[in-house]
């Protein structure tokens, strides 16, 4: 029997390796306006890696009944009190969902429905989780080390990012006294 790799993951990093790999990187620079501290996102180097995504897309991206793999790696760090963390977004289709699992690290998955309701569920090595359509979703690096974690959502999709700039979310995530709190915003 012969064995076709198209994709492999390795499980201790998150990292993804074979064809059909999509990457991209995000630093301070191209997250302007994500973070609440504009003086304190000023201070920063604007060239500091903040995440990599890796993306397996077997199909094109469009394809009805087709599903997308990726990784993301998120940097441990801080823009004045709020963690380091994705652009976060909306799927262009509504309805689409998708599954996250953590891999390495500590984190929080940031929830938001369309009625701006955020809830956080909170993730660890083997957390997975459930993200339902019609929710913006976003990932901050709690911890002092990388945040590795996998995910999977339909090739139909599509990403949003647009609404997430304009409006944001309706709270944050900021590290108070050492521990994280969501804080809603006005
Ligand atoms: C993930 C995210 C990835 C990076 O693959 O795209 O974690 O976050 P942003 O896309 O918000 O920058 C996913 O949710 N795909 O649908
Ligand atoms: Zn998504």
């Amino acid at each position: 029997m012969q064995i076709e790799d198209t994709m492999l993951v390795d499980f201790l990093t998150g990292a993804l390796t074979g064809t059909a790999i999509v990457e991209g990187a995000r630093d301070l620079a191209s997250l302007k306006g994500i973070f609440g501290d504009e003086e304190a996102l000023a201070a920063l180097d604007p060239s500091r890696l903040v995440y990599r995504v890796q993306a397996f897309q077997p199909v094109d991206e469009g394809t009805e009944g087709g599903l997308f793999w990726g990784s993301t790696v998120l940097e441990p760090g801080l823009v004045g009190d709020e963690y380091f963390m994705t652009q976060g977004h909306f799927h262009a289709k509504r309805n689409r969902g998708e599954y996250y699992s953590t891999v390495a690290g500590f984190g929080a998955l940031i929830l938001m429905d369309e009625a701006r309701n955020v809830r956080v569920e909170w993730m660890r090595p083997g957390s997975t989780h459930y993200i339902p359509g019609y929710t913006a979703h976003r990932v901050a690096n709690i911890g002092d080390q990388q945040l590795s974690f996998l995910a999977c959502w339909p090739s139909d999709a599509g990403h949003d990012y647009r609404t997430i700039a304009l409006h944001g979310f309706s709270a944050r995530l900021l590290c108070i006294e050492g521990q994280p709190k969501l804080v809603p915003q006005p």
